[in-house]
């Protein structure tokens, strides 16, 4: 029998947890005794997830995107917040689903911005800690979209390409350190990801996720326990789930 770690010694900071994903990984990880960070630009939402989860709960409303507000946010914290030992770098999201040459530049801006930017920063801020202390995990949201494109992936698909490697790299740099670090790599999963990318449109959102029987934010979050959770010493590289109703395309040819 495997001797899981105990989640109620784990501080744990949550990137994007105003919603989606991690709202459900700030809820699975409190649930089961841990401290929580989590942060968001909704500072309603951040409110409310305070009230609901109480002082096992502390909240950080920043842009991921801005380097000087995560820094500050993140060397600010309260002493009993202050030692983090699992950082999960979700902030993030799709802007868009139209071809290269016709995409907005602002979405492409914006998604490089918040999903790699987003990552390093809050990765940047928070691994000294880890590693001086010899004890920490990183896990960043990648994405299906990181490995396999689909049209009007493009630059999503890109970024979450750079979550991977990153991730990938960031464990031979500090191989070593008793910190370890995780890829997440979901497929089709219902959160608010759609109605972002959409630009708040809900019903081509619901479009979706129509007929099928997506995965949820709790799917995802339970992931993320489990890696969290398995003995120091098992590193999960990359987990990549997807709905049991996805799988792959074959490759497309344009016959004349
Ligand atoms: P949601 O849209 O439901 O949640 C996204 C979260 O990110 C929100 O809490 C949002 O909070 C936060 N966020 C977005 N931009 C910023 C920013 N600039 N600064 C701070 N926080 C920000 O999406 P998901 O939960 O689905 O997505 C979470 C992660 O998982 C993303 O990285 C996404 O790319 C990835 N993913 C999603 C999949 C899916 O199908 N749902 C599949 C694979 C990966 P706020 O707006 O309050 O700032
Ligand atoms: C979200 C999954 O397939 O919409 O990362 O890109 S997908």
């Amino acid at each position: 029998m495997v001797q899981m770690l105990d989640p109620k010694t784990l501080t744990v900071l949550v990137t994007g947890a105003t919603a989606g994903f991690g709202a459900a990984t700030v809820r699975r990880f409190a649930e089961a005794g841990s401290r929580v960070i989590a942060t968001g630009r909704r500072a309603d939402r951040l409110d409310a997830l305070k009230k609901e989860l109480g002082a096992r709960c502390h909240t950080l409303n920043f842009d991921v995107a801005d380097r000087v507000a995560t820094g500050k946010a993140l060397a600010g914290l309260p002493a009993e917040f202050a030692k983090i030992n699992v950082v999960v770098a979700n902030a993030g999201g799709a802007l868009g689903l139209e071809p290269a040459h016709q995409a907005n530049l602002d979405d492409w801006d914006q998604m490089v911005k918040v999903n790699i930017n987003g990552v390093l920063y809050t990765v940047r801020a928070t691994l000294p800690g880890m590693i001086e202390r010899d004890e920490g995990h990183v896990v960043i949201l990648g994405s299906v979209a990181g490995d396999y494109p689909y049209p009007g992936g493009n630059v999503y698909g890109g970024v979450k390409a750079f979550a991977k490697q990153f991730a990938l790299n960031l464990r031979s740099d500090i191989l070593g350190a008793n910190v370890r670090v995780t890829n997440v790599e979901p497929g089709l999963a219902e959160t608010e990801f759609s109605v972002v990318r959409f630009k708040g449109d809900k019903e081509k959102a619901a479009k979706v996720y129509e007929g099928v029987q997506p995965m949820t934010a709790g799917d995802i979050a339970e992931q993320i326990f489990f890696c969290c959770t398995l003995p120091r010493h098992v590193n999960i590289n990359r987990i990549q789930s997807m709905a049991t109703m996805q799988a792959f395309a074959p490759f497309a040819i344009k016959r004349k």
